[in-house]
């Protein structure tokens, strides 16, 4: 009986994963302290007391802008609740949010919009512990290993750079953090100081957090006087985007909503929003949800 037990309680703990053991690790210990200078010591403390979480490899298997239809995604981000919080936040942060306007051309719904259906505006940040995530997803998925293994490195510089706590950093199942929900590469390229303290802190400063939206926007391609979408005809998208090279970076879509299709052009903006999460669905939603809000 007694050996059972045991036997049980190894094969738990290997399910779970201690990642110093993991034939992947040594490259990366190799990596971090040799190219980045991190202390071994501690690269294996933090690699020994991560978990490996089935549930983070079963969540990014069927995320919901591939397995969801329209209809239900539409309902899930344009409800009552959330427009009503995005009105609310847009009062609350008006002069905030009026300065990344003028600074970067995005309009304050827009932003606003981003950070409703990121997180509710900040309220649900993510409860995974993302070096959980990262190194699940970056040594146990072989689909997206390699763009993971990546992030993990990102992470440790980042939480470097801005002395956070790297056992104790929470956020999605992908490891995207805070209020925007910025992976680690984005957090280091595009995050920014808006709140004056100098240093970008998208846990908690809801300023800096606007900032660093509009900031990533911009930089990804968002035109001050530009278009999200444009309505269309089925027989103008097939006109303007099969013949006409020159009108390619537009975007073709067509959406079935309550029950019957209708069609648009995605422009611009429609682009630096897909940029920000790469899906047409989180694209629209955006806009929807911004449109609710300037009512
Ligand atoms: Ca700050």
């Amino acid at each position: 009986m007694k050996k059972i037990i045991l036997i049980t309680l190894i094969i738990t703990s290997s399910l779970q994963g201690n990642y110093l053991e993991h034939p992947k690790s040594k490259a990366l210990i190799d990596e971090l302290v040799i190219e980045h200078g991190f202390e071994k010591s501690f690269v294996e403390d933090v690699l020994s007391s991560a978990m490996k979480q089935q549930k983070i490899i079963d969540s990014i298997s069927k995320p919901a802008e591939f397995t969801w239809t329209w209809d239900r995604y539409k309902n899930l981000f344009i409800e009552e609740k959330r427009i009503a919080n995005g009105k609310l936040f847009i009062k609350q942060n008006l002069k905030t949010l009026e300065r990344a306007e003028r600074e970067f051309g995005v309009p304050k719904e827009v932003i606003t919009s981003i950070l409703g259906v990121e997180t509710r505006y900040g309220k649900i940040q993510g409860n995974y512990r993302v070096i959980d995530s990262l190194l699940t997803l970056g040594f146990d998925y072989p689909r997206r290993a390699k763009f993971f293994r990546k992030e993990l490195v990102d992470f440790f510089l980042l939480t470097r750079e801005n002395q956070l706590n790297i056992n104790q950093i929470k956020g999605s199942y992908a490891g995207a953090m805070g209020y925007g929900q910025f992976i680690s590469s984005s957090y280091r390229a595009y995050a920014i100081d808006y709140d004056g303290d100098g240093y970008a802190d998208l846990f908690n400063s809801v300023d800096d957090a606007i900032g660093s939206v509009a900031n990533y926007l911009y930089i990804h391609g968002w035109k001050k006087e530009g278009e999200i979408i444009y309505d269309a005809y089925p027989n103008n998208v097939r006109k303007v985007f099969k013949p006409n090279k020159a009108l390619s970076k537009f975007i073709p879509l067509s959406f079935n909503e309550d029950g019957k299709e209708i069609y648009f052009i995605g422009d611009d903006n429609f682009v630096a929003i897909t940029k920000y999460n790469i899906s047409h669905f989180y694209a629209m939603a955006i806009y929807y949800l911004s449109e609710e809000l300037t009512k």
